[in-house]
């Protein structure tokens, strides 16, 4: 059987780092630019502007754009003292979540507990902490997703 190469959507709010983990996955350049749009990136990664999480009536359309991913990626920044991600948010979705604590070069050990302990309030199966500017924790990641099992009907 032919393996499909997984889709992941990566949802979190404004400069939490989706845009940069996605580069750094793809082993690109890191580079700044706000992401206006929901945007398919390296064709298997669906990036999605903060606003659509920050604001309650854009929601809809993320839940909506969802559907085309296989795995969701909550991504949390490890220094933010709070959430976007209200308590079992992952189950609005019926797939997969994954949680991403980003920017660990920054955090101290308490910060990225507590970020942690949000991804997993969000409903967060598997957590990762990684710093896209130290380049850890993103290989682990992508293992992890390449040998995720989807269940197909
Ligand atoms: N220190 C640090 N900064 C990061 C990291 N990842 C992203 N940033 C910075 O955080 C800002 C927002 O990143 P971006 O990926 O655009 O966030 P997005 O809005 O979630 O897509 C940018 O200035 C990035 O350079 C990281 O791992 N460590
Ligand atoms: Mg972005």
């Amino acid at each position: 059987m032919e393996k499909r190469k997984k889709r992941v959507i990566l949802i979190g709010r404004s400069m939490a780092g989706k845009t940069t983990l996605c580069q750094c996955i793809n082993h690109e350049e890191l580079k700044y630019y706000k992401t206006q749009t929901v945007q398919i990136l390296n064709k298997n990664m669906i990036d999605t502007p903060g606003e659509y999480l920050e604001r309650s009536y854009m929601r809809g359309a993320l839940t909506v754009t969802a559907t085309d991913a296989d795995v969701i990626l909550l991504v949390q920044q490890a220094t933010e003292g709070g959430t976007m991600f209200p308590p079992g948010y992952s189950s609005t979705f019926a797939k997969p979540s994954v949680g991403i604590v980003t920017k660990s070069d920054l955090a101290t050990e308490k910060q990225i507990q507590d970020a942690t302990e949000y991804l997993k309030l969000a409903g967060a199966g598997k957590i990762f902490v990684t710093s896209s500017y130290e380049n850890t924790g993103v290989e682990e990641l992508v293992k992890y997703l390449e040998e995720l099992e989807i269940k197909t009907e």
